[in-house]
């Protein structure tokens, strides 16, 4: 095996034996394979499409694919032998579309030469498979290292905006662009002779253009669940059964919220889910009563604890301890063997085996009080208030905004997050997004007049508010999003925060810290790109990274 995909990575360079995140050989040759047969899907749906023919089931199955291969999405070689199996199906339907509407534009078959993977059939046996897997990753010999690099970023660029346009499409949104650029870079991959320069213009088209998706996301969000407001979240439990949700997904949650009503089942947010409880459409839920546990990577340690039902509905999910390998359930895309998934049925699902489970084993065994946190400081609660916070910015007392978002990860370093928000000066605010909040989120870091000095803008998935907050605030100073006393301390484990990386820097924001480490897929020429260009920075240490933004 090869990936180097996330920061997890083996030894900072790649996993080769055994991903470090717990993927087998097998599930990561599988996984390489369905991204062959989604770049064959890619180049007959890209050619389509430039003749006006496109089918959304096509459509659905490679974002899907793409997101399932994201890291902790999917670790089950089963259910990633019967996709790679798929891909072939889908891929054939996608030349179909693609001779046809070719047929009946030119009134003649199509008889050029498309790039090599039309000629992949898969094989018949899984050590046939795993055999094909073999030529199939993403490491093309003889490509030069940089058009390598950017071969990657532009892969892990896509899988990150599949995340974020599966959660639209699973609440009724789509998008056209966003669809057909799939298409157009996994077709790009599938063709080796790309060079750094075009590569280098895709990865920018992708990033603008998975600003529209997760536009098109915050608008699912807020269209179904209601604007977030500002919102207390207790971090303490409550006596009796109890089912714990992880991942992103809020329709899951929702759903989940309404076939528990009035069957005393406490539900708690984990992880990425926490944004949850600003939502009215979701807080209403008298049973959502707070917050458990922290960042994924304790998930082994904190589900262990108490006897709940857990639910991941998403990323990330690790092993599950023999403590409560029966008692986690997976939903969605997120898959691991053995762990019982609940499908979708006509867009809806039953949980009832999760509520049966939870209400056998009984939950929590005391009240544990704790602390409870702030969540709730999207757009619509920030723009709200934006009068006040320029009048902040203009008279002084607001010296500067910290957006330190990005994810938290199992590695050492990541302290530094911590330490940076503990040093932050009273006269600034930190805005954060993402699991890596949970460095951070239960400082008591006081307030700057009515406002919070830490607002949680949500989760990952929720970018976009961060940036439309940071134009608007650039908009009203009349000043670009470089010139505002704003500085951006990203942490990065996996491709959604590659893709939103790609975002931010297709929008030319400059100067982001980026850390705990640099990707080990970055060659030295594309680092040096983008360093040069983007001023990009690798985080130091907080004191000195503080005193180079503040003087
Ligand atoms: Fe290794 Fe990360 Fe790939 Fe898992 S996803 S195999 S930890 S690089
Ligand atoms: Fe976290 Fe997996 Fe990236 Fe959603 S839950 S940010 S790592």
């Amino acid at each position: 095996m090869f990936c180097r995909q996330c920061e997890q990575t083996h030894g900072g360079t790649s996993c080769t034996v055994q991903g470090a995140c717990g993927k087998t050989p097998a599930a990561a040759a599988l996984q390489d394979l369905l991204i062959y047969g989604l770049e064959g899907i890619g180049v007959f749906a890209d050619q389509a499409r430039m003749l006006g023919a496109k089918d959304e089931s096509i459509d659905r199955f490679v974002i899907e694919g793409l997101f399932t291969t994201i890291t902790n999405v999917n670790f089950d070689p089963v259910k990633l032998e019967g996709l790679v199996r798929q891909s072939f199906e889908v891929r054939e339907k996608a030349q179909k579309l693609f001779r046809d509407a070719f047929r009946q534009k030119n009134a003649k078959s199509f008889a050029g030469v498309l790039p090599a993977v039309d000629a992949w059939v898969p094989a018949t046996d899984t050590a046939g498979l795993l055999a094909q897997a073999k030529d199939a990753g993403l490491l093309a010999p003889g490509l030069n290292e940089d058009v390598q690099s950017l071969r990657e970023l532009l892969l892990y660029g896509l899988k990150g905006m599949a995340a974020y346009a599966d959660h639209a499409a699973i609440l009724g949104e789509k998008n056209e662009t966003v669809n057909a650029f799939f298409h157009k870079g996994l077709a790009a991959l599938a063709d080796t002779a790309k060079s750094a320069d075009e590569l280098t213009a895709l990865v920018m088209e992708l990033g603008k253009t998975n600003l529209s998706c997760m536009e098109m996301l915050d608008h699912a969000h807020n269209k179904l669940f209601g604007s977030p407001v500002p919102t207390h979240v207790s971090l303490g439990v409550t006596k009796g059964p109890a089912i714990v949700v992880s991942g992103h997904d809020l329709m899951d949650l929702r759903q989940l919220l309404e076939q528990t009503k009035n069957k005393s089942v406490n539900i708690y947010t984990h992880g990425e889910m926490l944004p949850a409880h600003a939502y009215p459409e979701l807080k209403k839920y008298k049973h959502l009563v707070g917050h458990y546990g922290t960042a994924w990577q304790n998930q082994q340690e904190e589900f262990a604890k108490w006897p709940f039902a857990i639910l991941m509905t998403t990323n990330c999910i690790q092993r599950p301890m023999k403590a409560y390998a029966d008692r986690i359930f997976t939903t969605g895309l997120a898959a691991f063997p053995d762990v019982e998934h609940i499908a979708a049925s006509g867009g809806t699902k039953d949980f009832s085996r999760v509520i049966k489970k939870a209400i056998a084993l009984g939950g929590f065994k005391e009240n544990v009080k704790d602390k409870s946190i702030m969540v709730g400081f999207a757009h619509g609660a920030l723009l709200g208030a934006a009068d006040k916070i320029l009048a902040a910015v203009k008279a002084g007392d607001l010296r500067h905004i910290f957006l330190i978002g990005g994810c938290d990860g199992a590695k050492p370093g990541r302290n530094y997050y911590t330490e940076f928000a503990e040093k932050t000066p009273k006269d600034s605010v930190i805005l954060t997004l993402a699991c890596g909040k949970f460095r951070f989120n239960r400082l008591d870091l006081g307030t700057l007049g009515e406002f919070p000095r830490l607002m949680d803008v949500g989760q990952c998935n929720d970018t976009y508010s961060a940036i439309k907050v940071a134009v608007a605030l650039a908009e009203a100073l009349h000043t670009d999003v470089n010139s505002l006393p704003l500085s951006l301390i990203l942490s990065w484990y996996e491709q959604k925060a590659v893709c939103i990386l790609i975002t931010l820097l297709s929008l030319g924001i400059k100067n982001m810290r980026l850390g705990p480490t640099l990707p080990a897929f970055v060659s030295p020429g594309v680092l040096k790109l983008l360093v040069e260009k983007f001023g990009i920075k690798p985080t130091t240490t907080p004191d000195a990274d503080l005193k180079a933004i503040l003087g």
